[in-house]
């Protein structure tokens, strides 16, 4: 029996450490109840849209061997009240990712998102993690954004599971190099199934919140679309809160048109 046990506990180190030379892992985290925004924005009222839904807390990535696998994990366990099928709803989740900071990149992000990155964050990928049916994202990228197109990966299968959305792309998609070393930003939105014309699936921010608006902004577009985010070094400390309310500072002119855009930075090793 004892003998047992012995065999038992050393073949799971040997799973251990062949893992750790076989997967390369990054987790980024995010303080608990900074899900407002640049500082004030509110939840829509409807139930479905219940408290910690859009609460960022964590990014893991793990790379194993050809693929790449992306883990957000979030303040409530994930329902599925609109019966999307794959374990979540309400959410909508942008990842971000600088692969090389020397080589070209975009500044600019997906319509509805109302935020741009600054130029030293600049991003080569991101992966849309929706429960839309992958065609139709697809769709709304080349009608709404067809100029990032190229920069897109849509997972065919985006899993709700407890409190973590979770997708696996291959990493010949984001074009492969070390994880390690990338930057990383993860835009929290609500997946919006009746979007306006312009917007990529995200739900509006308004002036006063809605059944399906969220509150605190402007009922234009010169305000950051965007619910939570990262921050500062992204180790979850609660002052990357402050961190977050201002890198999302954003003026509007008299008429509503945007004066200065929420500008946003990468986090990571990549970032430094
Ligand atoms: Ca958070
Ligand atoms: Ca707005
Ligand atoms: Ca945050």
């Amino acid at each position: 029996m004892v003998r047992t046990w012995r065999c038992a506990a050393l073949a799971a180190v040997v799973v251990l450490v062949a893992g750790s030379v076989l997967a390369q892992e990054v987790v980024l985290k995010d303080p608990a109840g900074d899900d407002f925004g640049p500082g004030a924005y509110t939840y829509p009222t409807d139930a479905v849209y219940k408290a910690g839904s859009f609460d960022l807390r964590q990014l893991k990535v793990v790379s194993k061997g050809d693929n790449v696998t992306f883990e957000v994990t979030l303040g409530t366990d994930l329902d599925d009240p609109w019966r999307m099928g794959g374990g979540f709803s309400v959410q909508m989740a942008f990842i971000f990712i600088q692969t090389d900071p020397a080589a070209e990149g975009l500044t600019k992000t997906y319509p509805g998102l109302n935020v741009q990155f600054a130029p030293e964050s600049k991003w080569q990928k991101c992966i849309i993690l929706s429960p839309q049916p992958p065609a139709r994202v697809k769709n709304e990228v080349e009608t709404k954004a067809a100029d990032l197109l190229a920069a897109t990966v849509i997972p065919t299968r985006t899993r709700g599971s407890g409190r973590v959305l979770s997708a696996t792309v291959a990493k010949a998609d984001i074009g492969g190099g070390d994880l390690t070393k990338w930057g990383y930003q993860v835009l929290m939105q609500s997946n919006e199934g009746f979007p306006d014309k312009a917007d990529l699936l995200t739900r509006k921010v308004n002036e006063y919140e809605g059944q399906h608006r969220f509150g605190g902004g402007n009922d234009l577009d010169c305000d950051p679309h965007v619910v939570d985010l990262f921050a500062g070094a992204a180790t979850g400390d609660k002052s990357e809160a402050e961190e977050q309310k201002k890198m999302l500072a954003y003026e509007c002119n008299p008429d509503g048109t945007s004066k200065s855009l929420a500008t946003i930075k990468t986090v990571g090793v990549a970032a430094k």
